[in-house]
């Protein structure tokens, strides 16, 4: 297979294997792919990419509903014009500071309006904001702050419960390309945002072109290192004017956000951005469970929230003694992991708001089941994507499409789907085809309606209720162990979560100890959700015909395993 042309282009953005960056003005920054010029002219011809960046977003925003309110978090209530205010005085703070278009800036933020007031302040900058989650650790944070080559660290005091200070000690000592760590709260080590210099200090930078990269979302990955994904303002707002579009937003729409904002789910479909986009209200919440999210949505009078499977059950079983709390709620999203039909059935029949299923990807394609669906279509489907360009291909292993309503892999191309990952030209090969389709790792078939069904994955990754663990991440980091001669990490079953993750591991040191490597793994400094749930010690991996260690053997093994205990514990 020839690779596929993962451009570099040079800063000058000059001819690009044979596409001109410049000339098509897309993807022009260093580490980026470029769309086909031919492709870039027919989105905006379509009028999908329309010039517009994501700082333009909340500027035109704060036109139309400026003393309405945008934000809630507690008692905190931010009007549109209050975020645009707060987050041009980061831009020009951020600006005093040396910060400049295109330079990353690694954001690490809980449910908090200054996600909002950072985010929109890097957007108008032109400067990209690089999505980490509050789970993450400092093998993550370092990575990242690494790859991107980032020159400032935002974060804040707390994350969770957890106390961010020496994680930005760290961090600033691993990275010497790192000039600012900032926090949002107070802090006696670090500057905060609050103390950045105000007003007219510093001039702002000319708008950034709508067609440049907006920021670096994060990829639940299957490799080694989390792979970062350049998104760009005019493919990113068109996915939010759509998704707004198709999930019936307007300006008295109320978004309840209980996902980790910068989740791609969370921040786009529609999610927060979307919201903000019509006009809505976004509630912040800490978590997910309906203790804190019930009395939110009453309080809030919320119309549309976003969940992942794992939370489903137990707000299946709090809405039958809800009362009227949910009255305001009109709709329920599920997404991010496989949803179980039957329990997807459950919500139709028993949730009062409908149900709309979300299957999509930080790469982009993002697909979804449509309100006014037959209640069948919503409980079996996935739904189908958000545009007419959205081109969708279902293939055998040799990426020969498969025949009708057949399951295959999954590869897809659009307006909005990235051609390439951040700096990552030997991956960009394998995840590409030559003609630009993205290897989702997804095994769907395509009913006849046209809907998608997510119904397996060819990709060596733990989906753990919606956070996604790459399988090679965790064994390399276990085999950093000395006491570890091999690891092989797979999905086990979990009435909870649908996967966690076990651990094979052959060991070099006998008196190697399953609870010594979570320590290990704990200590490492990586996200908690990346802990092997379990481990399993085994003298050799089962292998396949062609040599390589036989996953599929292991996950079998570990299921049957389970299934044994299972059933002696209840007999
Ligand atoms: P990421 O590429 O890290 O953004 O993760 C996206 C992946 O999450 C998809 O490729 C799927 O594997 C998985 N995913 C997202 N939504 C769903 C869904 N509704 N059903 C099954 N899997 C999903
Ligand atoms: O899992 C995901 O990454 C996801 C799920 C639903 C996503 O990125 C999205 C919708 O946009």
């Amino acid at each position: 297979m020839s690779a596929m042309p993962h451009a570099v282009p040079g800063a000058d953005g000059a001819d690009v294997n044979g596409w001109d960056a410049e000339a098509a003005g897309i993807g022009c920054q260093p580490g980026c792919t470029p769309w086909p010029p031919a492709l870039a002219e027919r989105y905006r011809a379509l009028g999908y990419w329309r010039g517009e960046s994501l700082a333009d977003l909340l500027v035109m925003a704060a036109r139309r509903h400026g003393e309405r309110i945008a934000l809630v978090a507690g008692e905190v209530r931010w009007s549109y014009n209050q975020l645009l205010a707060e987050s041009l005085r980061l831009a020009r703070g951020f600006a005093a500071l040396g910060i400049r278009p295109q330079d990353r800036v690694v954001v690490q933020l809980g449910n908090q309006p200054e996600f909002f007031s950072v985010i929109f302040a890097l957007f108008r900058l032109g400067a990209l904001p690089v999505f980490a989650l509050p789970a993450h650790r400092r093998l993550e944070i370092t990575h990242f702050c690494r790859h991107a080559q980032a020159v400032a660290y935002i974060t804040a005091p707390r994350l969770g419960g957890f106390d961010s200070h020496a994680l930005a000690h760290q961090a600033r000592a691993a990275c010497p390309g790192l000039r600012h760590v900032l926090m949002a709260g107070d802090s006696d080590c670090f500057p905060t945002l609050r103390g950045l210099p105000s007003a007219a200090v510093a001039p702002l930078p000319p708008a950034p072109a709508a067609s440049a990269v907006a920021f670096l979302q994060l990829s639940g990955g299957s490799t080694g290192t989390p792979k970062l994904i350049p998104r760009t303002h005019d493919e990113y707002f068109y996915t939010l004017r759509e998704s707004a579009r198709i999930c019936a937003l307007t300006d008295q729409s109320t978004y309840l956000c209980v996902l980790p904002a910068a989740h791609n789910f969370a921040l786009s479909s529609p999610g927060t951005l979307g919201v903000l986009w019509a006009g809505g209200v976004v509630v912040l919440a800490d978590d997910g469970s309906p203790g804190t999210a019930f009395e939110l949505i009453r309080r809030e009078c919320v119309t549309i929230t976003a969940l992942v499977p794992s939370l489903v059950p137990v707000w299946l079983a709090a809405a039958a003694r809800a009362g009227d709390q949910l009255a305001s709620l009109q709709v329920l999203q599920v997404g991010g992991a496989r949803f179980d039909p039957q329990l997807a059935r459950r919500v139709v029949q028993e949730f009062p708001a409908v149900l709309q299923q979300v299957f999509g990807m930080a790469e982009g394609l993002v697909n979804y089941t449509r309100l006014d669906d037959s209640p069948r279509r919503i409980a079996s489907t996935q739904g189908h994507p958000i545009s007419p360009d959205d081109e969708i291909r279902i293939v055998d292993d040799d990426d020969q499409p498969v025949a009708d309503g057949e399951i295959g892999h999954l590869l897809t191309r659009g307006p909005y789907t990235i051609r390439g990952y951040y700096h990552a030209e030997a991956h960009n090969a394998r995840a590409f085809t030559p003609d630009g389709y993205y290897r989702t790792g997804d095994m769907v078939r395509r009913t006849t309606d046209g809907d998608l069904v997510v119904e397996g994955r060819a990709k060596d990754q733990i989906n753990r209720g919606g956070e996604k663990v790459a399988a090679e991440e965790v064994e390399l980091l276990l085999m950093t162990h000395p006491g570890v001669h091999d690891a092989a990490l797979v999905a086990m079953p979990d009435a909870h979560l649908g996967e966690k993750s076990c651990a094979f591991v052959i060991r070099r040191d006998p008196a190697l100890r399953a609870v010594d490597l979570v320590r290990f793994a704990r200590g490492a400094g990586v996200a908690d959700f990346k802990v092997p749930d379990h481990i399993e010690f085994v003298d050799v991996f089962p292998q396949t015909p062609v040599g390589k260690i036989d996953k599929r053997a292991l996950r079998v093994r570990i299921a049957e395993q389970l299934q044994t205990t299972n059933s002696a514990l209840q007999g």
